[in-house]
């Protein structure tokens, strides 16, 4: 087991994924996708500190903090098309980071088309549900052992 965990960090609503419109966000509730992510990261010799906020200014807080962690995998909700300072914490950021989505941000609302945390990290999925967490993990998990390899 890797000593750092992966920080898996949840922005604004997705405490009520599960139940808030299961057509874009699948009815796996968060704690289920806490379950799938803590078995993936297991397998792969990782733990994981996974949080949900609605707030922005502590999210911001989390990410600063995840700079004692593995690496992150980033769900920022709505604040991935409004927040300027979670792209700025992020830039600051020297952990490999993944940006997911549960929904195709891109077959959605033009305002969602736009992500202030893309530029700002190693990578992004978008739109393969809960799959999506699990796959951020596999790609953290492979960022932090290329580091490893040197
Ligand atoms: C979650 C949200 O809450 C939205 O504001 C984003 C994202 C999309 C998701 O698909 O997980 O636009």
């Amino acid at each position: 087991m890797v000593d750092r965990p992966i920080f898996i960090l949840n922005g604004a609503n997705l405490d009520l994924v599960g139940t808030r419109e299961p057509g874009h966000y699948g009815d796996m509730t968060l704690a289920d996708i806490e379950r799938a992510c803590r078995a993936r990261a297991d397998g792969l010799g990782f733990g994981i500190d996974f949080r949900q906020t609605n707030s922005e200014g502590e999210l911001v807080g989390w990410i600063h903090e995840a700079e004692g962690a593995a690496g992150l995998v980033l769900n920022a909700g709505a604040y991935t098309h409004t927040s300027i300072a979670i792209h700025d914490a992020l830039r600051a950021l020297t952990r490999p980071s993944v940006e997911v989505h549960l929904s195709n941000i891109f077959a959605r609302e033009p305002f969602r088309h736009h992500s202030y945390v893309a530029p700002v990290v190693r990578g992004s999925i978008c739109g393969l549900g809960a799959k999506g967490y699990e796959l951020a993990i596999e790609a953290v998990a492979a960022l932090v052992g290329a580091e490893r390899a040197g």
